[in-house]
C-alpha cells in the first residue's frame, strides 16, 4: 500500500464508528421537513444528503474540509514561483481532510506521475467521433472507453468484501484523475487545432502540465490550478455531484459515475453557464460595436434578455445568497493580470449593473454573480476562445470533488440511493387533508 492509501485507510477506520453510531442509535431523529413546496421545487434546500468533503454556507460560500477558498489558496503548498497551489495538494486535502505538507504533496505528485499516460485507444475513440461533436461528448466517451480498466469492477467480480470497496475505487480514482488533463487537452487539439497535440511533460504538476499541453505560457499554469481548485466541489446536492454519487450508489464504477456527472454538468443551468456567459457577452459587445462598456446601454441589454424570458447567465444560485467567493477569487486574479482586457471590463460593469436589475425584476432569490460569470473571461484572455470547451475544464475540476466523495461513500458503506415517489393525486390528497 502507498503511504497515502495507508494513511487514508487509517482515517477511514477512525471515521467509521461515527457513521455506525448515527445509523444505529439516531436513525429516527428528524433533521428536516419534506413539504409539497420542496417536492415540487426540485428538493431545493432539503437536508437529505451527507458529505464531509465540502459544505456550502449560503452567505459565506464553499468550505473545503472546513477551509474557505481564500484559506485553501493560502494554506496549500505551491510550486516555486506560483501564486496558486498544487491541484494535487487540493486532492490530498479533500481526501484526507487535512492540509498536506510539502512531502505529502510530493507523494501525491508521484502517484499522479506514474498513472498519467493515456492509453492509445482513448485517442482512437476521440478520433472516431466527428470533430464537430461537442467537447463534452468527446470527454464523456473517452472516460467511458476506459471503463474496461476499472479495478473496482475487476475485484468486485472476484468477490470483494463491502468494507474493502473503497480500495479499488481509490485506485480507479487516481488512475482516471491523473489522465483527465491530457484527455481534455487532446480534445482541444482535435476539435480546434488540427490535431496539433502536445503530450504530457514528465515531472511537472497538473497545472504546469495542462498549460504545456494547451501550449500556453505563464500564468496559464496558475489559471489552470485556480480553475481546477475552485470548481472541484460544491457540496453533494448540485446536479453533477449528485449524479456522480447517485450512479456510484448502485456500485457502478468511477468511469460510469464520472461520465454520468459530466452529462449533468453539460446543462445550461449548471456547468454550461460559463459558455453561455461568453455567448451572451459576445452578443452584448457586438451590439456595443466593441466600444468600452457603457452602463446605460448594458442595463438596456440586461432588461432585453430578461424581457425575452431568458436568464442572465452567470448570476443567481440555488443555494448561495451572496457573491460567489469563486467569482471573487477569479475577479481578484483578473484585476491583477488582465484588468485592461475589454471583456473583463464588461464583466466588471455587469457585476455593478445586473444585481440591482435582478432585484427589481423580482424573481431570482440571489441576484449576485456565480463562478461562471468570470471563468470563461479568463480563459478567453489567455487564448482559449472556443467556449464550447469551457465545460470540459469545469469537468476536470468537478471530477476531483466527486471522486473524493465516492471513495468516502464506499468507505463508509453508504447505501443505494432510492427515494420514494408519490403521484400528483396523492399530493393533492395530502394537501386536502392538511387544509381541513
Ligand atoms: N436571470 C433571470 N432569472 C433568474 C436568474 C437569472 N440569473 N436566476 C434565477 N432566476 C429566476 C429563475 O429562473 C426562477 O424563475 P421562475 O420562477 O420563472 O422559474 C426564479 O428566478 C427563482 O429562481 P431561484 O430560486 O432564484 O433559482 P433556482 O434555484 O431555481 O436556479 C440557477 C438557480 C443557478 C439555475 C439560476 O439562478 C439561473 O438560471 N442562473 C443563470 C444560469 C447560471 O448562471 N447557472 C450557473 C450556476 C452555477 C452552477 O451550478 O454552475
Amino acid at each position: 500500500m502507498s503511504n497515502i492509501k495507508d494513511k487514508l485507510y487509517t482515517k477511514i477506520q477512525e471515521w467509521r464508528p461515527r457513521t455506525i453510531n448515527l445509523v444505529k442509535n439516531y436513525a429516527d431523529v428528524v433533521v428536516d421537513e419534506v413539504t409539497i413546496g420542496k417536492i415540487m421545487g426540485g428538493m431545493r434546500g432539503l437536508k437529505c444528503l451527507i458529505t464531509d468533503i465540502s459544505y456550502l454556507d449560503p452567505n459565506e460560500g464553499i468550505r473545503y474540509r472546513g477551509h474557505t477558498l481564500p484559506e485553501v489558496i493560502k494554506l496549500l503548498p505551491k510550486p516555486e514561483g506560483s501564486e496558486m497551489p498544487y491541484v494535487e495538494g487540493l486532492i490530498y486535502l479533500l481526501l484526507m481532510g487535512e492540509v498536506p505538507n510539502e512531502k505529502e504533496v510530493e507523494e501525491m505528485l508521484e502517484e499522479f506521475e506514474r498513472r498519467k499516460t493515456v492509453p492509445k485507444y482513448v485517442y482512437e475513440v476521440i478520433d472516431a467521433l466527428p470533430c464537430k461533436s461537442h467537447p463534452m461528448i468527446m470527454f464523456s466517451a473517452a472516460i467511458m472507453s476506459m471503463q474496461r480498466e476499472s479495478q473496482f469492477e475487476k475485484y468486485y467480480k472476484k468477490g470483494l468484501k463491502k468494507e474493502d470497496y473503497w480500495d479499488p475505487t481509490y485506485e480507479d480514482v487516481l488512475n482516471i484523475l491523473s489522465k483527465l488533463p491530457e484527455i481534455a487537452a487532446y480534445i482541444y487539439s482535435r476539435a480546434y487545432q488540427q490535431d496539433k497535440h502536445r503530450h504530457s511533460l514528465p515531472g511537472v504538476d497538473m497545472g504546469a502540465n495542462f498549460a504545456h499541453m494547451m501550449n500556453k505560457d505563464k500564468p496559464y499554469d496558475d489559471v489552470s490550478r485556480l480553475h481546477f481548485i475552485i470548481h472541484s466541489d460544491h457540496e453533494s446536492g448540485n446536479v453533477s455531484a449528485h449524479t456522480g454519487h447517485l450512479v456510484s450508489s448502485s456500485l457502478s464504477d468511477i468511469y460510469y459515475s464520472l461520465s454520468a456527472m459530466l452529462h449533468g454538468l453539460a446543462g445550461p443551468l449548471h456547468g454550461l453557464a460559463n459558455q453561455e456567459v461568453l455567448r451572451w457577452l459576445q452578443s452584448l459587445m457586438k451590439q456595443m460595436n466593441g466600444a468600452e462598456p457603457d452602463e446605460e446601454k448594458m442595463k438596456k441589454f440586461v432588461w432585453e434578455t430578461l424581457n425575452s424570458g431568458q436568464v442572465i447567465p452567470g448570476f443567481g444560485h440555488a443555494v448561495l445568497r451572496k457573491t460567489d467567493p469563486r467569482y471573487t477569487l477569479q475577479r481578484e486574479f483578473s484585476l491583477k493580470h488582465i484588468k485592461d482586457d475589454l471583456l473583463f471590463k464588461y464583466v466588471d460593469v455587469l457585476f455593478k449593473v445586473v444585481p440591482p436589475i435582478l432585484k427589481e425584476h423580482g424573481k431570482a432569490k440571489n441576484p449576485w454573480p456565480n463562478v461562471d460569470a468570470q471563468s470563461g473571461v479568463i480563459q478567453w484572455h489567455y487564448g482559449v476562445t472556443e467556449y464550447d470547451f469551457y465545460t470540459v475544464l469545469f469537468g476536470i475540476g468537478r471530477a476531483i470533488g466527486i471522486s473524493a466523495n465516492i471513495i468516502w461513500d464506499r468507505a463508509l458503506g453508504y447505501p443505494l440511493e432510492r427515494p420514494k415517489s408519490l403521484t400528483t393525486e396523492m399530493l393533492e390528497e395530502i394537501a386536502k387533508k392538511a387544509k381541513k
